[in-house]
């Protein structure tokens, strides 16, 4: 018996419980995450549980046992869903996306690391020069993203601190030629402010490798190595890579200053620093302190000089060192992007290239404070779940339906109205914030929280400490409350306005775009715009962001999508701890039930019937070369029956539904052996020897 069929392990395929019930999806869970057994599937969703250790599964021998094969005929595997979305962007010329969601911790970025290794591993046998480089640069374009975009936060040692998706092209042989990587908001304000037990991106450790907050698991002298090294490979010149470690040291320098008052002067306590990141930055230190210190106002036509109170000046501060690095971060981004972007292909003589996506972004999170960014990255987790609830729970069901299958309803609980909750025009939780932005009068977080009771005090899924003075858990008066698909998250007002307002003072974007440093100069093209020519109302950042998620849902739902659904077993890294009741919690708010009953009752594959025939129908007498039956529906019938697989199947309207891929499989061979008669009798004729 197969490993993966023996009892020892468990049902490899939670389709294949006896009952499917909480209990025995849950008793399977336990026993094959304490037999090793990570990966489990359901139908072809792959559930993983993250190990916390390093498990021996990723080696050329096992990527060996999974190439080309079918997903049914190996254990449980996240290559086997990477080859499957590459078999079906091969063969079926389809663009492919790789979902990975999870909460913060449960190991979707290790796996999107894996599924790139295992794609890089199969592909380009002939070893032609131009796919390899394309094929490492992307490999090597991960270890830059991270050592920038990645910190210790308390959920986990490397979160992702940005969203990412990372689309990889392929041409008609199959082979890499090149990809796009698209970046989603930045938690910047991680540069200027870190909660207890936290760490800033890995990067500011890397450069300072003094080590002062060192963290045992992360080893940043080794790191900022190979993260050089990497730079280097992609192609960053070394005038680029000496500019990232300068903005990296001035924005520790900023840190570092202090505004004071004499009488009526802001000034600048320790000028001292303002002289060392004028030299990082290449500015004049007149040009640093002058716009640390003042702002240029248009009033009417004139044009003045206005000076920042201590307290705006340290915000201004602030908002540079985020805004910083935030630009680097993209800057990088799009040089990577440069490097890998395709090249030289010509659709017309090569045929379509196709595409396979893999989303890792930052997953669920509750932290002790909760601001705008885990709202932000909240919200994106919604979105995500929405799309698997639309993809795999909803639009199949609509299909049996509408196809006339009989089919009992499968209930879920559905989150739109969470995802309504915040995205909808004019009543939702981001238009509330862009209101209480554009406010002439008073513009405070406040406001704000007023707007949001205002409209939201019936929602089932808001609440706050105003609406809800008895709850405990709303302890400030700044709190209000979202009950998310995961879990309740309260968060806190402050900053909220601040950080969707975004503000960064003209004059800072001059002074970087006057840097005589021409890499940093071109990080700041808007700061040749003069103070009048500066449109007043830029989109805010949660408008931004929506308009960004809402894009991405829709790339990834045009493209066949293949799921993985991480989940974290214990909240303390423990490669042995099966916390039951946090891991019940993720199989239910996953969904995971549910994802089980559709696919249980439901069909692995569904074809319409001319284009099953097509495939087919030289497997039937009936059917070939063709068929005389009333109906194409009729012949697929006939076909099925003559082979002995009408008991797994079902006929709709317009389309034959396949219940188990084994009868696919079972289809596909007498398939390969009747073609491969068929040429055979016809090199007989061709030879004249029939
Ligand atoms: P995440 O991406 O889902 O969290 P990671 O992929 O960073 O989580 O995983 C967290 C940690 O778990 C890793 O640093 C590893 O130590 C361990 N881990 C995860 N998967 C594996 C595996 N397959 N084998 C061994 N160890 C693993 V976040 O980015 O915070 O949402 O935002
Ligand atoms: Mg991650």
């Amino acid at each position: 018996m197969a490993e993966h069929e023996s009892l020892e392990f468990g049902k490899a395929d939670f389709v294949l419980l006896d009952n499917v019930s909480l209990e025995e999806f849950m008793a399977n869970l336990k026993l094959r995450f304490e037999k090793g057994r990570i990966y489990t599937y359901i139908g072809e969703v792959v559930v993983s549980v993250n190990p916390y250790r390093a498990m021996n599964i990723y080696g050329r021998d096992t990527i060996e046992q999974y190439k080309g094969r079918e997903l049914y005929e190996r254990p449980p595997h996240l290559f086997a869903i990477a080859d499957a979305a590459y078999k079906a962007m091969k063969r079926r010329n389809k663009d492919t996306c790789i979902v990975i969601s999870g909460e913060s911790g449960a190991g979707k970025t290790e796996a999107s690391k894996y599924i790139m290794q295992y794609i890089a591993a199969i592909t380009n046998p002939g070893q032609r020069a131009e796919v390899e480089r394309v094929k490492n640069m992307l490999l090597k374009s991960n270890c830059v993203l991270e050592a920038f975009g990645n910190a210790k936060t308390n959920r986990n040692d490397n979160s992702s601190r940005f969203g990412k998706y990372m689309d990889i092209n392929f041409d008609f042989k199959g082979d890499p030629i090149g990809g796009h990587i698209n970046n989603y908001l930045l938690e910047k304000s991680r540069v200027i402010f870190q909660q207890e037990g936290e760490r800033s991106f890995h990067s500011f450790y890397q450069v300072c490798v003094c080590g002062l907050i060192v963290c045992s698991s992360i080893n940043d002298t080794a790191d900022f190595k190979a993260v050089a090294d990497a730079m280097k490979v992609i192609g960053f010149t070394a005038e680029e890579i000496q500019t990232v470690y300068k903005i990296l040291a001035s924005i520790l320098h900023l840190g570092n200053l202090r505004f004071g008052v004499d009488g009526d002067t802001t000034l600048i306590e320790n000028p001292k620093v303002v002289e060392l990141i004028g030299g990082l930055l290449a500015t004049k230190e007149e040009s640093v302190e002058k716009a640390l210190l003042y702002r240029t106002v248009a009033t009417g036509r004139d044009v003045i000089d206005k000076q920042h109170t201590a307290q705006e000046a340290g915000y201004g501060r602030d908002a540079l060192a985020k805004a910083m690095y935030e630009r680097m971060f993209c800057w990088i981004v799009g040089r990577i992007n440069d490097v890998i972007e395709v090249k030289n292909y010509d659709a017309k003589v090569h045929g379509k290239n196709t595409v396979i996506g893999v989303l890792d972004i930052y997953g669920f999170e509750i932290f002790q404070n909760n601001s705008f960014e885990q709202f932000c990255i909240n919200y994106c987790n919604e979105k995500l779940q929405q799309l698997f609830i639309q993809l795999v729970l909803t639009q199949e069901q609509e299909e049996y339906q509408r196809e006339g299958i009989p089919w009992k309803h499968i209930d879920y609980f559905n989150n739109q109205v969470i995802v309504d909750l915040v995205e909808l025009q004019h009543k939702g939780i981001f238009s509330v914030l862009d209101e209480a932005c554009m406010n002439v009068g008073k513009v405070t977080d406040e406001v704000f929280l007023q707007g949001l009771n205002s409209k939201l005090a019936k929602h089932a899924h808001y609440t706050s400490r105003k609406l809800s003075p008895t709850d405990k858990s709303l302890e400030f008066d700044r709190d209000f409350r979202v009950r998310h698909y995961a879990g309740d998250v309260v968060y806190s007002v402050v900053g909220f306005i601040d950080k969707n307002k975004d503000t960064l003072f003209q004059d800072f974007k001059r002074l970087l775009y006057n840097s005589s440093n021409p890499v940093l100069k071109v990080m700041w093209p808007e700061g040749k715009l003069s103070i009048t020519e500066v449109t007043k109302r830029p989109l805010t950042a949660a408008t931004l962001f929506k308009n960004s998620m809402i894009a991405l849902v829709e790339n990834l739902a045009c493209k066949e999508p293949y799921y993985v659904r991480c989940i974290k077993p214990n909240e303390v890294k423990s490669p042995l701890l099966f916390e039951q009741e946090r891991c019940r919690h993720q199989v239910e708010y996953l969904g995971l039930l549910e994802n089980v009953r559709v696919r249980r009752a439901g069909f692995a594959n569904r074809q319409e019937y001319p284009r099953f025939l097509q495939r087919y129908k030289m497997i039937s007498e009936f059917t070939w070369p063709n068929h005389d039956l009333r109906s194409d529906r009729e012949a697929v019938k006939m076909l099925l029956q003559s082979c002995g697989l009408e008991h797994d199947v079902a006929y709709g309207k317009t389309k034959v539904f396949i219940r188990t891929p084994r009868t696919l499989f079972s289809l596909e061979e007498q398939r390969a052996e009747m073609v491969g008669r068929i040429v055979l009798f016809l090199q007989k004729v061709w030879r004249g020897t029939i």
